[in-house]
């Protein structure tokens, strides 16, 4: 039985389905998520005397409920709760990647920032300063080749320091303007009575803040219904490697 979990996060077409077959082999299975047509692989991996489960999360820009894709992601890392979440970042265009880095740290600290693609970027004489971004970000960050296997390694190591928990990252915190910090401050409270500290509260404020139904759906059904994880209905159609 895997001992941890760990979603795989990240824009489409950043080597997370690369790293994925990596890591798992033929030691993976796909199928749709629960009622949607999204696909979903989920796989096992060991390292260091420990098992973990991966999920290949579809690839997304934001978390912010405008497509399928990203409620599935988004509803997977704040109700399914993975033990550590890597968030693949295309090593090319930092920039426009770090946005959903951004997003998933305010959903959980439990994170580890993988900016693959390395080996392209030094092909374009790309420098990436490694210790400036982790500084920033608060998390563990690491730069890895998925396709040539470089800093795997590495990678699996801050995975288990935090799944683990020998180390508790901090992520950076985002402040908004006056206005909103004002409006969140007045709201926290009222999500901590009503769903306890099982969710991000801060994060919830935000996205009801911007109106977000869909988010408030899945929560509704979340607390109405005796849900089994979705997880589980994913059938084994074989052993295909993912894309
Ligand atoms: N040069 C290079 N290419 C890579 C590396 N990792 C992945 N790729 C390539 O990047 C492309 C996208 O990889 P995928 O693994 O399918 O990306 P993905 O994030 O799963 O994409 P979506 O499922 O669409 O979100 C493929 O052509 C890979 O071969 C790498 O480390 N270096
Ligand atoms: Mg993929």
């Amino acid at each position: 039985m895997s001992q941890y979990t760990v979603a795989l996060a990240g824009n489409p077409n950043t080597g997370k389905s690369t790293l994925f077959n990596t890591l798992t082999g033929l030691r993976q299975h796909t199928g749709n998520w629960a009622g949607k047509t999204v696909m979903m692989a989920e796989g096992e991996f060991s390292y260091d005397d420990t098992t973990f489960r991966m999920i290949d999360l579809p690839g997304t820009y934001s978390l912010y409920s405008n497509s399928t894709d990203e409620e599935v992601a988004r509803d997977y890392i704040i109700f399914e709760k993975p033990d550590v979440t890597i968030v693949v970042l295309d090593a090319t265009s930092l920039e426009r990647n770090l946005n959903l880095a951004l997003q998933v740290l305010e959903m959980t600290n439990r994170v580890v920032v993988c900016i693959n693609l390395i080996d392209e970027a030094k092909r374009l004489g790309v420098r990436i300063d490694l210790q400036k971004i982790e500084q920033r970000l608060g998390v563990p960050t690491v730069a890895i080749s998925a396709r040539n296997r470089i800093g795997i390694d590495k990678l699996l190591k801050q995975v288990k320091l935090i799944a683990s928990g020998q180390i508790n990252p901090r992520p950076i915190h985002i402040q908004y303007s006056d206005d909103i910090e004002r409006k969140l401050a007045e709201l926290e409270p009222s999500i901590r009575e009503n769903l306890g500290s099982q969710y991000p509260t801060r994060w919830i404020a935000l996205r009801l803040l911007d109106g977000d139904e869909s988010l408030l759906s899945s929560l509704k059904k979340r607390m109405t219904e005796e849900t089994s994880s979705p997880m589980k209905e994913v059938a084994s159609y074989g052993r295909t490697a993912c894309h």
